[in-house]
């Protein structure tokens, strides 16, 4: 009887192995993947996402496109009133929390653009996360007066380098 109750023990703590396989440890998903129209001889842009943390805690820890010669993790703050740029080197994820990257906040800055983001246009990046296998989706590139889904305002502390034609 002992040893019978010990093999179902033995039974179900096998039974539970497959639950944890680290295959469902380390996922996100990355979704409305946009990007501003690059204007005139611009070689910068940015890409907007949505990017939840579909598994155990993870890190963003960088992006890539074949567009551009370095993709960037950027923040926009507001320091006293004048809206600023900074390089975010890795950002944490939770599950079950989306992290949206729209105008005003979190993006990821292209630089070294090798042609001009055109609206219609798409093109494919790459994010890396510490624990997760890197996910590759396209991104569509919207008009450059384009403004994030819920109507935040735009990234004034852009509008210097993307020119002021129309
Ligand atoms: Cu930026």
């Amino acid at each position: 009887m002992r040893s019978s109750i010990l093999a179902a023990a033995l039974l179900a703590s096998a039974a539970l192995l497959p639950l944890s396989a680290r295959a469902h440890d380390a996922a996100v998903s990355v979704t409305d993947v946009w990007a501003r129209a690059s204007a005139g001889a611009a070689d910068t842009g940015a890409v907007y996402a949505t990017v939840t943390d579909t598994g155990h805690a993870d890190t963003l820890t960088g992006a890539s496109t074949p567009v551009a010669a370095m993709a960037e993790l950027h923040e926009t703050i507001n320091a006293n009133g004048v809206m600023q740029m900074r390089a975010v080197p890795e950002l944490k994820l939770e599950p079950g929390k989306p992290v949206t990257f729209a105008p005003g906040g979190y993006h990821i800055m292209l630089m070294g653009l090798k042609h001009p983001l055109k609206a219609g246009d798409s093109f494919p990046i790459t994010l890396t996360f510490e624990h997760a296998p890197p996910v590759t989706v396209q991104a569509t590139v919207k008009p450059i007066g384009a403004a994030a889904p819920g109507g935040m305002q735009g990234m004034p502390g852009m509008n210097h380098m993307q020119g002021t034609k129309p």
